[in-house]
Order: C-alpha cells, then sequence, then structure tokens
C-alpha cells in the first residue's frame, strides 16, 4: 500500500508519469527528477532507457486495465500526461483519454495511491469566446472529442475525490511549447519551467481536494482567472510578451478564423472524421 504524498522535502519515493515518449513528458522527465527517489516513466510508444537507478522505464497501454494496474502499484503520486493530445476519431480517444483515465483511477484506488495531477487541456472550455473571461468554475464547452475526454477526466477526478478521497489537480493546460506559436498562444502560452513549477506544487500541496487550475504563465492579455491557482502557491514566473514582436511578424489571422474567435482556436473546427 502506498502513502499519501508528504510535503517534507519534496520529495518521494516513487512517481508515475504517463505520456513519457510525449513532448511534455521528455521534458518533464528530466525536471521531476528531483521530487522522486525513482521515478516510473511509462508510456505506449518507445521512451529512451533507464538512464540509472533513479529511473524505471515500464510501457503500457493505457487501454488496458491488467497493464494500468501492474503499473500503478507501488506509486506515491501519478502525473497523468498519457493520451492522445489532439483532435482525433472518436475511437482512438475512447481508449487512450476515456478508458485510459478511468483505469488510472481505478488502479489508484486499488493501489492505494493518493494523489493524481491531471494534464486536462483548455479544450474543456474551447467554445467560450476570447472575449469572455473565465475562472475555474466556468461552464465546460468542449470543442471536440478530445475536449470531451478532458472534460471527463476531470469528472472521474471528481468522483474518485467524492467516493474515495483521491485528491487530483487537473491542470487545464494552456499551450505548452518552448515558445508561442501563433497569436492564439500569446494568451494561452505555459512555459515549461511554470508547467514544471505548477506540477510540484500540484503534487505536494495539502489538502487539494479536486482543484481545477489553468495552465498559463503570466502572460498580458488572458482569458483566465486563475485565482484557484492561488491556494497552490504558484506564481508564474515566465511571459508570452518576450515572444510578442517574433509572433506579430506573422500574417495577420481573418477576424473570421477560429483562432480568432475562440478559447479552443482551430480545434472547434476539426473533424467529424468520418463515419464514426
Ligand atoms: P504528446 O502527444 O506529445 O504526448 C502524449 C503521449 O501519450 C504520447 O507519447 C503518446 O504515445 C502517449 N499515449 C497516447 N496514447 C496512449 C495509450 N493508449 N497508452 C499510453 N500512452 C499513450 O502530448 P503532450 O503535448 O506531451 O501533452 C501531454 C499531455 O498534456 C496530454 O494529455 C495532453 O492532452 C495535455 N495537454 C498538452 C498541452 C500542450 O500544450 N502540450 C495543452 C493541453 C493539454
Ligand atoms: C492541447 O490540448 C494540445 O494537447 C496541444 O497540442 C495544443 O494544441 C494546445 O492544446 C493548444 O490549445 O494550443
Amino acid at each position: 500500500m502506498s502513502t499519501s504524498p508528504q510535503a517534507s522535502n519534496n520529495k518521494l519515493r516513487r512517481i508515475l508519469l504517463t505520456g513519457a515518449a510525449g513532448g511534455l513528458g521528455k521534458v518533464l522527465r528530466e525536471r521531476l527528477r528531483p521530487f522522486a527517489e525513482i521515478l516510473r516513466l511509462s508510456d505506449i510508444a518507445a521512451i529512451a532507457p533507464s538512464e540509472g537507478a533513479h529511473e524505471e522505464v515500464v510501457p503500457c497501454d493505457l487501454s488496458d486495465k491488467a497493464a494500468v494496474h501492474a503499473l500503478i502499484e507501488g506509486c506515491d503520486a501519478i502525473v497523468h500526461l498519457g493520451g492522445v493530445s489532439v483532435e482525433r476519431p472518436f475511437e482512438e480517444i475512447l481508449e487512450a483519454n476515456i478508458k485510459g483515465v478511468f483505469n488510472v483511477y481505478e488502479a489508484a484506488r486499488r493501489h492505494g495511491v493518493k494523489r493524481v495531477v491531471f494534464a486536462s487541456s483548455n479544450h474543456v472550455i474551447g467554445f467560450h469566446k476570447q472575449s469572455e473571461r473565465l475562472d475555474a468554475s466556468a461552464q465546460r464547452r468542449p470543442d471536440g472529442y478530445y475536449g470531451l475526454s478532458k472534460s471527463f477526466g476531470e469528472d472521474v477526478a471528481q468522483f474518485y475525490f467524492d467516493r474515495y478521497g483521491i485528491e487530483t489537480v487537473s491542470i487545464r493546460i494552456g499551450s505548452s511549447f518552448p515558445e508561442p506559436l501563433n497569436r492564439r498562444m500569446m494568451s494561452t502560452w505555459l512555459s515549461y519551467r511554470d508547467l514544471t513549477s505548477l506540477i510540484e506544487k500540484s503534487i505536494f500541496t495539502p489538502g487539494v481536494k479536486h482543484t481545477i487550475v489553468y495552465g498559463m504563465s503570466a502572460n498580458r492579455d488572458v482569458w483566465w482567472d486563475n485565482s484557484a491557482a492561488a491556494p497552490l502557491g504558484f506564481v508564474p514566473q515566465d511571459t508570452s510578451e518576450v515572444f510578442r514582436d517574433k509572433v506579430e511578424a506573422q500574417p495577420p489571422v481573418a477576424p473570421t478564423d477560429p483562432n480568432a474567435i475562440y478559447q479552443g482556436g482551430a480545434f472547434t473546427a476539426q473533424g467529424p472524421f468520418g463515419d464514426q
């Protein structure tokens, strides 16, 4: 049986990182190292081999219930990044994201894991207009099957807290890349440094119950009131402003383009993908 996260020294015995072969997984593999004696790295895709005793590589398909239960045994906290990260046909989303997140929480319950950090997404609220300012309690308006799956994940997190006391911080990540790639991302950008800080605080802050926060840096023109992140002690250090000249050198976006209208940008116009 695993124990609750311990606040002392912000270090746990074993943290599981799903999605470890992905864009953010590779970044966090390095940056979460100080926070666990052992980082268990998992993905369905190939992961670079373990670099020492501080890492374990455990391949796993998140839709495989038995494999997920074996994966989670012995972990003290889970940073759940794994799954389909873009808009795709529903069947793909169903397997990786919907069955996947359920399997993760059910295994957490079975194996006594008491803390999860869930990589949710701004696409849970993607059909809100960019002219709106939302806090974490705003009505969800998912912008596709992917956004629906993240909305489901947030509900699973709430249910597993209410029923079993498993605490989660669901981070509605905006756009976490080395730099903002377009005008929309000037509002949604989350630097890797701020992402790491938010995940650290999400693992170690006691008593989070199920908290939903936005994952964004200290950008100038934001759409989200992130006051729900204050109790975590999250204070973003970076801002998209340093990239403004570069981004604004790009051709202008037509006012009718979803990237200029909706918070979810182009995701609001992707799919359907033929017969489902
Ligand atoms: P990514 O697509 O690079 O990484 C996701 C990883 O999940 C991949 O390595 C993939 O192989 C793995 N995966 C997919 N299906 C799987 C399955 N059935 N079993 C096990 N692993 C599976 O995405 P990225 O950018 O690293 O994002 C990480 C997480 O953060 C994702 O959950 C994504 O939805 C979320 N997120 C990311 C944002 C960003 O700006 N990078 C924004 C909002 C949310
Ligand atoms: C996401 O949820 C995606 O995973 C990521 O690839 C970006 O597209 C991001 O949202 C975004 O909205 O910019």
